[in-house]
């Protein structure tokens, strides 16, 4: 499953370069430029599910540290200080992981 097939690669390009620098992402930056926020429920549950390579069901730490690169190949790797706002902000149980209604949340919010 491509995120281009969800997404307008143009969009993601340019949601990329805002993020370019380490410690510039902004998770509700990405995801308004990238055109997610437009997205319907079901697509954005098919997005969580191309973050959440392991198919647990959650998107772990690990996981969402190579969140741009499920975007874009070429892309870095969210800085630690990223990683740990970016899981914040998502996490409101605690548990640790994001779950695909955490996830809808966070992105339509
Ligand atoms: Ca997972």
């Amino acid at each position: 499953m491509s995120l281009n097939s969800i997404l307008c690669p143009a969009d993601i390009a340019a949601a990329l370069k805002e993020c370019q620098a380490p410690d510039t992402f902004n998770h509700k930056k990405f995801f308004t430029t990238c055109g997610m926020t437009k997205k319907s429920p079901a697509q954005v549950k098919e997005i969580f599910r191309a973050m959440d390579d392991d198919q647990s069901g959650f998107v772990e730490k690990e996981e969402l540290k190579d969140f741009l690169q499920r975007f874009d190949s070429g892309a870095r790797a969210l800085t630690d200080n990223e990683t740990k706002a970016f899981m914040a902000a998502a996490d409101h149980d605690g548990d640790g992981k994001i779950g695909a209604e955490e996830f809808q949340e966070m992105v339509h919010c």
